[in-house]
């Protein structure tokens, strides 16, 4: 069972505003994964969530007359049903408002100060809100704000727990870097691995893991006019959802399912997030584990951060882009496939309207879309709309294609989602090619006997490419698999392809008959 099942985690987005496409990004690309993983045999754990505590959520409830809870409860509503329109299929949603959370944060924090990595001293420092974290004097810009929030930092002077990071450098540098490890984590990319060792390397701090003025957070459980510190809260999400942490009632059946589900997921097996976070959760987050005795997570993946035009996002430029503007303009599915395949995952990139508009032209109007409507319309207008049946001597297009597909597994596996959708690109390509080299309308008109099995070749070779682009698209894929006359779901289908190779042909058969899904990707003006 463990060996099957795969758990993958989105960071848990702040709910001091409702979700942009930067949490769009990350949670599209966790969805992909996930579905790829099912479709692939996998027992998959798909986590998502909200971080609601701290200094900056009680800021935004101030702003908005609202108390914090009630604050939360609106913005949470955004982000489920932003998930919801964007087909995000995850298998939970934590909150870290919740009991069960609350109850593993507790439990954590107890063992941590039994075992006596917790300790009680003074900060005295800078700390940004923006960030939720403390910050140097160095880390600010010349006119003393911190430069990505463009905010000054407060000073801070209060009596904190402090957790002794300090004492796992070396383990977590060992940790990092030695793939024979036994407990060894994956940070990738690989450079942003390197950085993180770097700075591993020059010391670790102890970190300050309370607050005293802040009321709106967990309570220690060892001393409850303090609150845990808002990472320390967040980070543990990734156990309280699985089960860690005993809720009232120990031994209810609640509580040994609990039991059961901890052992059944835990540990994580990727941590998906962007640059910004890597450290909390490549560092601070391993620590804690390595605490408290807990089994570490197995990889940790940042992906790249992105501007809009250019610039940062941020409300006051004015360039925010919502998932629903996207749905809007794009669609769910091609919206899913553009933000993910515009420019490498682990690499930063910019975003505009433009960049989306002619990815959106090029590969699903132009390419994809009309490699589905060609196939369709030939074999509606030369063969009824009845698929004419292959010959023996059929031409080698699908091993064509299906070679260039088999390149799709290794770059899931990397997280290439740019790579796959070149991959894909390239195979509805070569068959457009060949329609194009094969001239099936002179081929009509020559009533030539090789029409039939040249038009089965094509809509085979697009039935194999729709299978790959399902976990993409998953809404269209279906579309084009009725168009094709299949029965069986096209998930079924892809699933049987996956993990037994049962060949698209067993789902879109020769005599059945196509059905016109209409335009599927109309061209958009930029
Ligand atoms: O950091 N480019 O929450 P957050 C790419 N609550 N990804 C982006 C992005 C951009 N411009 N903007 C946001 C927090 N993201 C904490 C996390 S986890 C225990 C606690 C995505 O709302 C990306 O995944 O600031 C980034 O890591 C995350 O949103 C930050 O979300």
């Amino acid at each position: 069972m463990k060996s099957n099942r795969f758990y993958l985690t989105t960071p848990i987005y702040y709910v001091n505003d409702y979700p942009h496409i930067g949490h769009a990004y990350t949670t599209i690309a966790a969805d992909i994964l996930s579905r790829w993983s099912r479709l692939n045999g996998k027992n998959v754990f798909f986590l998502t969530g909200t971080d609601e505590h701290g200094a900056k959520i009680c800021d935004a409830a101030q702003k908005n007359n609202q108390t914090p809870l009630a604050f939360c409860d609106g913005i949470v509503e955004g982000f489920r049903s932003a998930w919801k329109n964007l087909a995000i299929e995850n298998t939970d949603f934590i909150r870290t408002t919740e009991k069960r959370h609350e109850a593993a944060v507790q439990k954590l924090l107890s063992v941590l100060h039994e075992k006596g990595f917790i300790y009680n001293n003074t900060y005295k420092g800078l700390y940004c809100v923006g960030c939720e974290k403390f910050i140097s004097e160095t880390d600010l810009d010349d006119t003393g704000c911190c430069p990505d929030h463009r905010q000054k930092p407060a000073h801070h002077e209060e009596e904190n727990y402090f957790f002794k990071l300090s004492a796992f450098q070396q383990q977590l540098i060992d940790i990092i870097s030695d793939e024979k490890h036994p407990q060894h984590i994956v940070v990738l990319p690989r450079e942003r691995r390197n950085e993180i060792l770097g700075k591993l390397k020059q010391g670790l701090d102890d970190i300050s893991i309370s607050r005293i003025a802040l009321t709106w957070g967990i309570p220690l459980p060892f001393d409850a006019k303090q609150t845990a510190y808002v990472w320390v809260d967040a980070l543990i999400n990734y156990i309280s959802a699985v089960g860690y942490g005993e809720l009232p009632g120990a031994d209810s059946p609640d509580a040994a399912q609990r039991i059961n589900d901890f052992n059944t997921w835990w540990p994580a097996d990727l941590h998906l997030m962007a640059k910004d976070i890597l450290w909390f959760h490549s560092v601070i987050w391993p620590a804690m584990l390595l605490a408290a005795g807990v089994a570490l997570p197995k990889k940790i993946f940042a992906h790249g951060f992105f501007t809009i035009d250019g610039n940062k996002m941020s409300k006051t430029i004015g360039n925010v882009i919502r998932p629903d503007q996207l749905i809007e303009k794009f669609g769910v599915d091609a919206t899913r496939y553009l933000t993910v395949s515009l420019f490498p995952f682990g690499s930063d990139g910019d975003i505009s309207w433009d960049a989306l508009t002619d990815k959106y032209n090029v590969d699903l109007a132009n390419n994809f879309g009309n490699l589905i409507s060609r196939t369709l319309s030939m074999t509606q207008k030369y063969f009824s709309g009845t698929i004419p049946p292959a010959t023996d001597s059929a031409p080698d297009l699908i091993d064509r294609v299906a070679k260039i597909l088999a390149d799709v597994p290794g770059a899931v596996d990397a997280l290439e989602f740019h790579k796959i959708a070149d991959r894909i690109q390239c195979a509805v390509t070569l068959v457009n090619q060949q329609i194009e080299q094969d001239a099936p309308w002179k081929m009509a008109k020559e009533a030539n006997q090789r029409l039939g099995a040249a038009m089965n070749s094509y809509l085979q070779t697009t039935a194999l490419i729709t299978l790959y682009l399902v976990p993409f698209m998953p809404s269209i894929c279906q579309k084009i698999w009725e168009s094709f006359g299949a029965v069986e779901p096209v998930a079924t289908a892809a699933h049987a392809y996956f993990t037994a190779s049962v060949p698209p042909t067993t789902f879109v058969r020769s005599g059945a008959g196509i059905l016109n899904p209409g335009i599927l990707f109309p061209r958009i003006q930029k």
